[in-house]
């Protein structure tokens, strides 16, 4: 077992962090602790597991789909503090002149699309929304009910009449609608 100690944050870390991400450096603190009280076994990183822990993700429809968004990239299979703060950035609420390159509009919108995109192919398709919507209300509503929500947005959404949502048309169809607030999920408590 590592010594807890030994982990603490050094000032010019929490510095640099905070220029990376736009946490202040009470929350990234706050986060660290967090961080360390989920990473049993003091690797000084989290696996899937431990993310899973994170109540917030675990009653999340999509919590599965935030998870792999940590594990994206380079990252392998355990994610350090760095990696985990800076896709957190991508839920922090936006205060109005303080954005920055994590959370901003575009960010958002590119997260967002992205958790619609299963396949990655940079196109939502009407089976990509359907699959979401099941993850989302799960057994709440029907299937029909579902295809004809899913078959509804993407004819509000389809400019080019590909059956298909782009990025460029997915960032239209969302113009409208307060995607900083629904995208902070909450992480500090
Ligand atoms: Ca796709
Ligand atoms: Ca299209």
């Amino acid at each position: 077992m590592g010594n807890r100690s030994s982990l603490l944050l050094r000032e010019e870390e929490i510095s640099q962090l905070q220029q990376d991400t736009g946490f202040t450096s009470n929350q990234i603190e706050r986060l660290y602790s967090r961080f360390t009280s989920l990473d049993r076994g003091d690797y000084g990183s989290l696996s899937r597991e431990d993310f899973l822990r994170i109540p917030e993700i675990a009653i999340n429809p999509l919590g599965e789909r935030i998870v792999n968004s940590f594990f994206e990239g380079d990252t392998g299979d355990r994610v350090n503090f760095r990696q985990f703060l800076s896709v957190l950035a991508h839920f922090r609420p936006v205060k109005k002149n303080k954005e920055n390159k994590n959370n901003s509009r575009e960010q958002k919108l590119q997260f967002a699309f992205k958790m619609y995109d299963l396949d990655n192919d940079n196109m939502i398709t009407r089976e990509e929304l359907l699959a979401i919507l099941h993850m989302m209300v799960g057994a709440n509503i029907g299937e029909e009910q579902l295809s004809s929500i899913a078959e509804r947005t993407i004819l509000e959404a389809d400019e080019d009449g590909d059956q298909k949502i782009s990025f460029e048309e997915f960032c239209k169809a969302l113009q409208r609608t307060d995607v900083e607030q629904k995208m902070s999920i909450r992480f500090l408590s």
